[in-house]
């Protein structure tokens, strides 16, 4: 049986790639953080008593900031495959937080890569690191490749590309199994709550719904590749799976504007929204809400009415420095992987508003059968 150990498994992409682990038969360990309140939720289901005799998956307390941590799990583990995916994920986080984030992000790989050397794991153990779109930054070329020149844009995109050439460095230098995988953004009703897809397609359905009035995002011409991230796990696996260790970009291939995602999201909740004015003045306004769509939510009219505005802009939301547009070329992983992504854009979207709207309802069912939200000082 392989050994797998997933930093970041709390996350979303730890979540998806602890599921396909271990449907391949894999031990996976994971690394969690210490927190005041559980931030398992993800994995629950996953979850497995410690003293099943047919364990297969361990989580660990850990952090990629504290070495020493790091070097005890990866030597009681010894494992096979080492999937580095813990971050500070957060782009706009990382100009407030950005020495943490260069701690985290950039020296958490190498804390790994040197656990696993001075361990002597060196050949036995293939290392993934989480790498990313952002290191592209301010546009280069399109579509992005392999061999696109990088200029990161934020203290994330800078600290993720130290961890990227010490990945490469330590494969050049010690001979070691160690891949970037450089994704493009991934999504799925998992996704935290504060990236724009995941803010809109929950903001869409409690619009819809009646719950919120209106949705708060920043700069709407932002267009990104954006792919699902069941998907992209799959893309991470087969990258420890090849001869030779060697980088590939994932991507979808086509991107979209933050304007026209909002768009579709909105339509999947039934409501058809236009956008006029410029800048920090623009407005989505309803134009039409679907009587099938409402009904199928249990509601008798919609809480809407056509020329109303429920999407509004606030500059909070503006990064410092913006990357403007990311479309990844993808050919390298297709050829040498066989690597297709099966979800569109349309699917996933639909598939994150339904789920948005199914937590959304038993938020309204809840309230109105008298069921609080627990509040520990009433
Ligand atoms: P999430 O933000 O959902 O998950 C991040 C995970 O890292 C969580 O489990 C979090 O723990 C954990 N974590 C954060 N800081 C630390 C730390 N100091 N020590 C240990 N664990 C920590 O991110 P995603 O799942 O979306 O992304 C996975 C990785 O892929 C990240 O490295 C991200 O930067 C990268 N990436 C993501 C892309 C995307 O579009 N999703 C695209 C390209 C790269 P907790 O739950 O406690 O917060
Ligand atoms: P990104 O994702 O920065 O690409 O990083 P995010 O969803 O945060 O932003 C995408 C684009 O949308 C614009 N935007 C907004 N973004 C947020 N979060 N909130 C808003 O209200 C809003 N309005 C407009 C942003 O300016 C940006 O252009 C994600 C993360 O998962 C990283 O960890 C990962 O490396 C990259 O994707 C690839």
């Amino acid at each position: 049986m392989k050994t797998a150990l997933i930093t970041g498994i709390t996350g979303q992409d730890g979540a998806y790639l602890a599921e396909f682990l271990l449907n391949k038969g894999y031990f996976v360990h994971g690394i969690k953080r210490r927190s005041s309140l559980f931030n398992t939720d993800r994995i629950d289901h996953l979850y497995q008593d410690p003293h099943d005799r047919n364990l297969h998956f361990k989580l660990h307390y850990g952090d990629l900031t504290d070495s020493t941590n790091l070097i005890r799990i990866i030597q009681e583990t010894k494992p096979d495959e080492i999937y580095n995916l813990a971050a500070q994920s957060h782009v706009k986080v990382s100009f407030d937080t950005p020495e943490y984030t260069a701690n985290a992000d950039g020296l958490g790989m190498l804390r790994i890569l040197e656990a696993v050397r001075l361990l002597g794991l060196s050949e036995t153990c293939r290392i993934y690191q989480a790498s990313t779109s952002e290191l592209y930054g301010l546009v280069q070329e399109t579509p992005q490749t392999e061999k696109t020149p990088f200029y990161p844009r934020s203290p994330y995109g800078v600290a993720k590309l130290y961890a990227y050439w010490i990945t490469v460095n330590y494969r050049e230098a010690y001979n070691m199994y160690a891949c970037n995988g450089i994704l493009f953004n991934h999504e799925s009703p998992i996704r935290g709550e504060t990236f724009v897809t995941r803010k809109i397609t929950r903001a869409a359905a409690r619009i819809a719904l009646g719950l919120q009035q209106d949705l708060y995002l920043g700069n709407l011409d932002a267009s990104r590749d954006w792919g699902h991230a069941k998907d992209y796990v799959k893309a991470m696996w087969l990258m420890l799976q090849q001869d030779k260790p060697e980088d590939y970009v994932i991507a979808t291939g086509i991107s979209t504007t933050v304007r026209e995602l909002a768009r579709m999201a909105f339509a999947e909740a039934g409501v058809e929204v236009e956008f006029s004015g410029k800048g920090t003045q623009e407005k989505g306004v309803v134009i039409d809400a679907d009587p099938e769509k409402w009904r199928e939510m249990g509601l008798e009219e919609s809480p809407l009415r056509p020329g109303q505005t429920i999407i509004r802009i606030d500059d909070r939301y503006y990064r410092p420095t913006e990357v403007d547009l990311l479309i990844g070329d993808a050919s390298k992983a297709r050829e040498q992987l066989g690597w297709t992504p099966e979800f569109t854009l349309q699917d996933m979207v639909a598939e994150m508003v339904r789920s948005d709207t199914r937590l959304m309802l038993k938020d309204r069912y809840l309230r109105e059968g008298g069921f609080k939200i627990l509040n520990y000082f009433e």
